[in-house]
């Protein structure tokens, strides 16, 4: 659905300014917007995680890890695809609050793409260089947002979301190398074309959700703080963006789940180009592993 009749709807949790900032500027930031009751049910179970880790000795499926991770210092990146994997992340992905605030951005038919953890662990965790994310899922239509959910307060030293606001409005960035490598970050060279001075870091207490659609320019520093910095993601796109290529979603059970309202019969076309990204199919490994130019799984 458009943004013009996506906003002649009733919002059900934004205002309507709060819509119309998300699309002159392409982020949203809600302070506390998530109850401490599911937040203490998302910690539960992401502990759990964290201690299950210890076992794990490589990257998997489930699990990127710091090269550094060990069964005595844990060190997650991220944890692939929560909603997959066990019945709280997927109710939250599902039918939790978010869905509302997706809902109020993308119109009554709403289609959840996938799900990842961030974890950005304690002194040192890595950055995430600037990047758009439309080039690793490209769709029919640039209606696709991912929504963040911080788990622990967060502060300026433990690597917050930085956005460049407004950037989704201007060009998509080449995420190969000079040298046709996939990098997933947008080339030193080309970042003068970026606003940089402009960023806005996305600090906030646990429970505060951040919103960003997927041309917008953004990435986060390392964690340089002795608290790990744990970001729920999720993924939604109007019903009406179909995927185009093989991507991070794919096989998984939830990919293209209808959240509400009801699958589109008509697909919306973009007429905008979108960088095609590497043949996923043969597998995908992590925005870190790629960006720090490890080997993909
Ligand atoms: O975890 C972060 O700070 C940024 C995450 C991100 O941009 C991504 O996973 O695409």
């Amino acid at each position: 659905m458009l943004a013009e009749d996506v906003l002649k709807r009733e919002p059900i949790v934004l205002t309507q300014a709060q819509r119309q900032h998300y699309f002159d500027h392409g982020y949203l930031h809600l302070d506390g917007f998530i109850s401490d009751e599911w937040m203490q049910r998302l910690a539960r179970v992401t502990d759990r995680f964290v201690e299950d880790s210890r076992a794990v000795t490589h990257p998997d499926r489930v699990y990127d890890l710091e090269p550094n991770h060990s069964a005595e210092a844990p060190r997650l990146r991220r944890l692939n695809q929560p909603a997959e994997l066990d019945p709280v992340y997927r109710e939250f992905a599902l039918e939790g609050p978010i869905v509302d605030l997706a809902e109020d951005l993308l119109g009554p038919d709403v289609k959840y793409h996938h799900s990842k953890l961030n974890f950005k662990w304690a002194s040192g965790g890595e950055e995430v260089k600037w990047h758009q994310d439309i080039q690793f899922w490209p769709h029919t239509n640039y209606s696709p947002l991912t929504i963040g959910v911080y788990m622990n307060d967060v502060t300026d030293e433990m690597g917050p979301m930085g956005i460049i606001p407004g950037s989704h409005k201007g060009e998509l960035f080449d995420l190969f190398d000079e040298d046709r490598n996939w990098t997933g970050a947008i080339r030193e060279s080309e970042l003068d074309r970026v606003a940089l001075d402009d960023v806005v870091w996305l600090k906030g207490r646990r429970g505060s959700v951040t919103v960003h659609n997927c041309r917008i320019v953004h990435g986060s520093e390392p964690n340089r703080s002795a608290s790990t910095r744990p970001l729920l993601l999720h993924t939604y796109a109007s019903a009406d963006a179909l995927p185009i290529c093989a991507s991070i979603a794919d096989g998984f059970p939830l990919a293209n789940t209808i959240v509400r309202g009801k699958p589109a019969r008509w697909m919306r076309f973009d007429p905008r180009p979108c960088l095609i990204p590497p043949d996923w199919s043969k597998g995908y490994s992590s925005i870190f592993a790629l960006q720090q130019s490890e080997a993909a799984e």
